[in-house]
């Protein structure tokens, strides 16, 4: 399939139209169950960024990067990927991680600012997320490349935005990856902004998948608000990496309904039109008019996802509040295993200025 749509022409794979209505010849044909179960996913997502920015107004997160609008992207790949695959995230992917069950409450303890909230329980294959912009895609060819040596048979999935590949960090790995047909699958979430750079000044090129060609393997552009097509090409380009034939580029055509972060306001460089035009194009409603047409929704469902989602999201934050605040070590105990002597010196100045004595 993913051959089938030429990004060079200008082609892009949709698969659930503005109606519900789904393209009998891409639709991947999940099971009941599974659809549902993406659907309630979706949900989850929506009400657990929609608390998190919340919380964040109240002092009681950090700066917090919202997942508005994006919730197909992220959980129609995070639901192809297997146990035995990797991810290396970046800090817009709440619905990767809600998806592939990373506990919420560890989750947002991240986000209230403490690193032990990125600790990976075991049997997650999770990498923690990167906010050095791009900086995680070379990292997941090395896995990648790790993988292939070790003959695994496993698919090394990274996700990062439109802003991401204009990082060198981009290019090189994607180079390797085509060099050495890495087990990689590109997922870039073409959000249309950088914060308020917008896409057409991050590149000349009409589209971000047809990178994947210079480097010598497939790109594919997917609209983004589509669960199923961000599924499905993930699916396809995720299984042609575990039989070795390489890596994918998919480019998620899609858009950040809410600022950068809550540090962010988004008024000041993007018109309320434009958000107000890609609001008629959220993702959850196709869904939802999707599972409609099929018979797979009704108001009582809506109402159990709606209360089960707000269930968890009400307990993960109880028991992220209830996990210890960070340290002001923390802020510096992760970067080296022994802590060179310039950190040390600024450990110290930084607990003296919170009235601590030097341990
Ligand atoms: C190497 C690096 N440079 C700059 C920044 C500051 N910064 C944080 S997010 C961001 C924009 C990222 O945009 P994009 O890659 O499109 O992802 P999005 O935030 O839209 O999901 C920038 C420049 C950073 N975190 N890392």
């Amino acid at each position: 399939m993913i051959e089938k749509f030429d990004p060079l022409k200008g082609e892009s794979l949709r698969i659930i139209d503005a109606d519900g209505r789904a393209d009998p010849d891409y639709d991947p044909k999940l099971p009941d169950a599974d659809l549902r179960r993406i659907y309630s996913l979706m949900a989850t997502t929506r009400t657990a960024d929609t608390k998190a920015f919340k919380l964040q107004r109240q002092g009681r997160m950090g700066t917090y990067a919202p997942s508005r609008g994006q919730e197909a992207c992220q959980v129609g790949p995070g639901f192809a990927l297997k146990p035995e695959d990797w991810l290396f995230p970046y800090f817009r992917d709440l619905g990767m991680y809600i998806t592939l069950g990373y506990p919420l409450a560890t989750y947002f303890h991240f986000w209230m600012g403490n690193e032990n909230g990125m600790k990976t329980p075991d049997g997650l294959n999770i990498f923690p997320l990167a906010i050095p912009v791009a900086s995680q895609i070379p990292h997941a060819v090395g896995a990648g490349m790790a993988a292939t040596i070790k003959k695994l048979r496993v698919a090394v999935a990274v996700t990062f935005g439109d802003g991401a590949t204009s990082e060198g960090d981009f290019h090189e790995a994607l180079n390797f990856a085509g060099v050495f047909k890495t087990p990689n699958v590109f997922i870039c979430y073409n959000n249309q902004y950088a914060i308020s750079v917008p896409r057409k000044k991050q590149t000349a090129a009409p589209t971000i998948a047809q990178k994947a060609l210079a480097y010598g393997f497939s790109g594919i552009q997917v609209d983004g608000n589509d669960v199923l097509a961000m599924h499905a090409a993930a699916r396809e380009a995720l299984d042609r990496a575990r039989a070795g034939l390489g890596p994918t580029l998919i480019e998620a055509y899609t858009y950040r309904l809410w600022d950068h972060t809550t540090s962010d306001d988004a008024a000041k460089y993007r018109d309320k039109s434009e958000a107000a035009e890609w609001e008629k194009k959220d993702p959850i409603d196709r869904f939802r008019a999707y599972l409609r047409n099929r018979g797979l929704w009704d108001e009582t469902f809506e109402k159990e996802v709606a209360e089960k989602a707000a269930g968890e999201v009400e307990k993960a934050v109880a028991e992220a509040e209830s996990l210890p605040p960070a340290s002001i070590e923390d802020l510096f105990s992760f970067t080296y295993s022994a802590m060179p002597p310039g950190l040390k010196e600024q450990l110290g100045e930084a607990k003296s200025a919170a009235g601590e004595v030097l341990r």
